[in-house]
């Protein structure tokens, strides 16, 4: 059985839109197996997004992600981690369908309300990371 590592990042949180997004996840038949709120310190915000260390756009994700409270999630499933970037929805609003929750609720690239684990590797990972 396979697991992926979501979170609802401080801007879900503050809409108010965490029972929202758990809800999908349950709904699509997803097992909740680990949960918590925490506001992340720099240093964990810093090794999460570590592969975009080089981007422009690091420091701002980084500050973002630690800036509150997130919802920081174990989920399991068949092919989870595939099917839970499908509910997920695209990073760039302009690509993120309608029917996802980036797609319904985002508008912007970097508040764009959640995470998730895009491969196998990286879900295992994070879930070390943020649950160990
Ligand atoms: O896996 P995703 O969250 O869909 O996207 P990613 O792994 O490529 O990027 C991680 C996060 O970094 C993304 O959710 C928001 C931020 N980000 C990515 N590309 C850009 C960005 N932020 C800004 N401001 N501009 C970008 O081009």
């Amino acid at each position: 059985m396979e697991r992926t590592f979501l979170m609802v990042k401080p801007d879900g949180v503050q809409r108010r839109l965490v029972g929202e997004i758990i809800q999908r996840f349950e709904q699509k038949g997803f097992k909740l197996v680990e949960l918590k709120l925490l506001t992340p310190t720099r240093e964990l915000a810093e090794e999460h997004y570590g592969v975009h260390r080089d981007k422009p756009f690091f420091e701002g994700v980084v500050s973002f992600i630690s800036s509150g409270p997130v919802v920081a999630m174990v989920w399991e499933g068949d092919d989870v981690i595939a099917l839970s970037r499908k509910l997920v929805g695209a990073t760039k609003p302009s690509d993120a369908a309608p029917g996802t929750i980036r797609g319904d609720y985002a508008n912007s690239v970097g508040e764009n309300l959640i995470h998730g684990s895009d491969s196998v590797e990286n879900a295992e990972a994070e879930i070390k990371l943020w649950f160990s």
